[in-house]
């Protein structure tokens, strides 16, 4: 069993915080059902990217932490989406019940919709109008057609269906990889970095997120509930890269994009040790 690499429970701190500070857990119900997705048990892979991502070019983690919970908060919305009784049907997230098991649907659907806003938002207040403005359209394509919203649609209406490899992958680029790439490249353009940067640290994300997403699919194979969060065996009647590949196949396929993920960050040196951790920590993980 791989745990979270050491250093990313202070960048966990540091992520959680600043997501309490923007959604309390209190008030009216929506924002309580905000609250109840957001704050829930989580690695924060997503946002620790983001995090990293800045400093290695050159940022402080302060003024990132806004792009940071910014991709956290629309990985919150698709949480909830994806759990509905019309998408994936999920009973429990995050180690608690889905947020429509808690709150119902409608509740649920407008907690979505508020989160999704909100990172928007944050973005916008956060950041002067240049800044803003590129990291807007970087979330928006991320949550787009070629993004969560196409890559979930594709899983969607694929379910029952036998399809390519080549399907497979662009449905998982898109329902997984996007956000991770916009992590990265939110994370870059708040630290300043160079166009080069930037392009090595989304080519890193490109290949983590689909390691990410095999290694999920994995997990809903042979996980542990208690571990994950998750119920298992939810991919059942879907095309997966484990029905595809088998056990190891999709171990290896995992660990394989670590390693092209890994050398795309070369140009950084001993300064990407950390997000090297990082892929180590997903290539391996039982969470
Ligand atoms: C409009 C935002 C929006 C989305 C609509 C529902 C949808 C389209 C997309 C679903 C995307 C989705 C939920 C993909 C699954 C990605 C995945 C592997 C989730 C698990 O992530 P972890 O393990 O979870 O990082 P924690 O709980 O640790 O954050």
């Amino acid at each position: 069993m791989i745990a979270v690499p050491a250093f990313v429970a202070d960048y966990q701190v540091s992520i959680d915080a600043e997501l309490r500070r923007l959604v309390p857990d209190s008030g009216a119900t929506v924002q309580r059902a905000m609250a109840y997705t957001l704050l829930a048990p989580s690695k924060r892979v997503r946002p620790v990217l983001t995090l990293l991502s800045a400093e290695i070019c050159g940022g402080r983690r302060a003024p990132a932490l806004a792009a940071s919970a910014a991709i956290e908060l629309v990985h919150a919305a698709s949480l909830i989406l994806d759990d509905l009784p019309s998408m994936d049907d999920a009973p429990l997230r995050r180690g608690r019940p889905a947020n429509h098991k808690e709150f119902g649907e409608a509740v649920a659907i407008l907690a979505a919709f508020a989160l999704l806003n909100l990172a928007f938002g944050t973005v916008a207040k956060a950041y002067d109008p240049a800044v803003a403005s590129k990291m807007s359209a970087v979330l928006s394509d991320a949550v787009g057609i070629e993004g969560l919203v196409g890559g979930q649609a594709g899983d969607l209406l694929a379910a029952g269906q036998p399809i390519e490899f080549e399907m497979l992958e662009r449905i998982h680029r898109g329902k997984t990889g996007s956000l991770f790439v916009a992590a990265a490249v939110a994370g870059g353009l708040v630290g300043g970095g160079h166009a080069d940067a930037i392009a090595s640290l989304s080519a890193y994300a490109k290949n983590l997120g689909l390691a990410f997403q095999i290694i999920d699919d994995l997990l809903d194979v042979e996980g542990d509930p208690a571990q994950t969060g998750k119920a298992v065996r939810a991919d059942a009647r879907r095309t997966t890269f484990v029905s595809f590949s088998g056990v190891e196949g999709a171990r290896q396929l995992a660990a394989e994009l670590c390693e092209t993920a890994d050398r795309a960050l070369r140009p950084f040196g001993r300064r990407a040790d950390q997000l090297r951790e990082l892929s180590a920590f997903v290539a391996g993980r039982s969470i």
